[in-house]
């Protein structure tokens, strides 16, 4: 009997012990965050070859009184196969486009006095060109 008691205040002392731990830590929150994106972007860029270029015989004055014929622009760039057109401005003088070599280019425009013409390019190259009713008058068409 005696032995019984000594024994339970053992056990019961023991459990004891162990009551100091509730098993929960409690402690500062923390947090990250990723955030992740991703852009997309699209661009077109021209160069400056074309399809079609405008060029126009134009008339200005000297300032003396005369008359002055340009093309303008005087040089065009276009890609292969596409289409210069050349459009009297002033629709009271003639001009031509006459190219200074027949080699890869198209038919020369005769003298146009009003509206415009076209001639399409289908070789690459440069083609120098001049209306020969007027000395000076100068123009090139780059085709890419
Ligand atoms: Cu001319």
């Amino acid at each position: 009997m005696r032995l019984s008691y000594v024994l339970l205040a053992v056990v019961a002392i023991g459990c004891g012990g162990g009551g100091g731990d509730n098993g929960y830590t409690t402690g500062p929150g923390t947090g990250t965050g990723t955030g992740t994106g991703t852009g997309t972007g699209t661009g077109t860029g021209t160069g400056t070859a074309t399809g079609t270029a405008s060029v126009t015989m134009k008339q200005t004055d000297d300032g003396y009184g005369s008359a002055v014929f340009s093309f303008a622009p005087s040089s065009v760039t276009i890609t292969k196969g596409g289409t210069v057109t050349w459009t009297n401005e002033a629709g009271t003088t003639a001009h031509n486009v006459t190219f200074s070599s027949t080699a890869g280019a198209p038919s020369n425009v005769g003298n146009l006095v009003t509206g415009s013409a076209s001639r399409q390019f289908d070789t690459p190259g440069t083609y120098s060109y001049q209306c020969t009713n007027h000395p000076g008058m100068n123009g090139q068409v780059t085709v890419q």
